[in-house]
């Protein structure tokens, strides 16, 4: 039994997953797990794809390192995936999005080759995280949340801070 809930924030590159996982960590206490950060210093990777700039990701290898400390709860799960995790794992999952126009200004200023950039816009016009989530996870565990401005990402704070406190009372108090 869990004493502290593990939420996972997904969403396209650029939404916003970052931001909002370190604000929530200060926050709250709850670790904030960039997978990616994991991927890297821990080696759960097949490699580097040169063209699309990005770890090409040993999903096995990732669970298996992860898998002790996140069943211990407190985990904010930083990812633009989220049907690798097991249900059993998640508490709640956050799908932040964003509006193109603003995405593709975010990720131009990373630098994404261009291959990469379009298949990020069109990921969030499709929904496919959305729809990843919708296919992984009950309904009633998930949130959509817009990550436009800085205003809407402190009221998205706020309201999962609000969901932490409702958790604990409901499973530990
Ligand atoms: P991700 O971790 O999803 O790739 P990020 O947290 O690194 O995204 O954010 C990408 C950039 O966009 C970064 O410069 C901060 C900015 N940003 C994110 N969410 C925002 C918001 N709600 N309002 C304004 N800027 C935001």
């Amino acid at each position: 039994m869990r004493t502290q809930p593990n939420i996972i924030v997904t969403g396209t590159p650029g939404v916003g997953k970052t931001t909002h996982c370190e604000t929530l960590a200060q926050n709250t206490g709850l670790r904030h797990l960039s997978i990616n950060d994991i991927v890297k210093e821990r080696g759960c990777h097949d490699g580097y794809d040169e063209d699309f700039k990005s770890w090409i990701v040993d999903e096995d290898k990732l669970l298996d390192s992860i898998e002790d400390e996140v069943k211990q709860g407190g985990y904010i799960i930083d990812w633009h995936a989220c049907d690798l995790f097991p249900r059993s794992w998640i508490d709640l999952v956050v799908v932040l999005r964003v509006d193109s126009t603003l995405l593709y200004d975010r990720l131009k200023a990373r630098d994404y080759p261009e291959a990469k950039l379009q298949e990020n816009l069109d990921s969030e016009i499709m929904e496919v995280l959305l729809q990843e989530a919708r296919d992984s996870y009950d309904e009633e565990i998930i949130v959509e949340l817009t990550s436009n401005t800085s205003d809407e990402m402190e009221s998205n704070i706020e309201r999962i801070e609000m969901w932490i406190g409702q958790w604990k009372k409901n499973n530990v108090e």
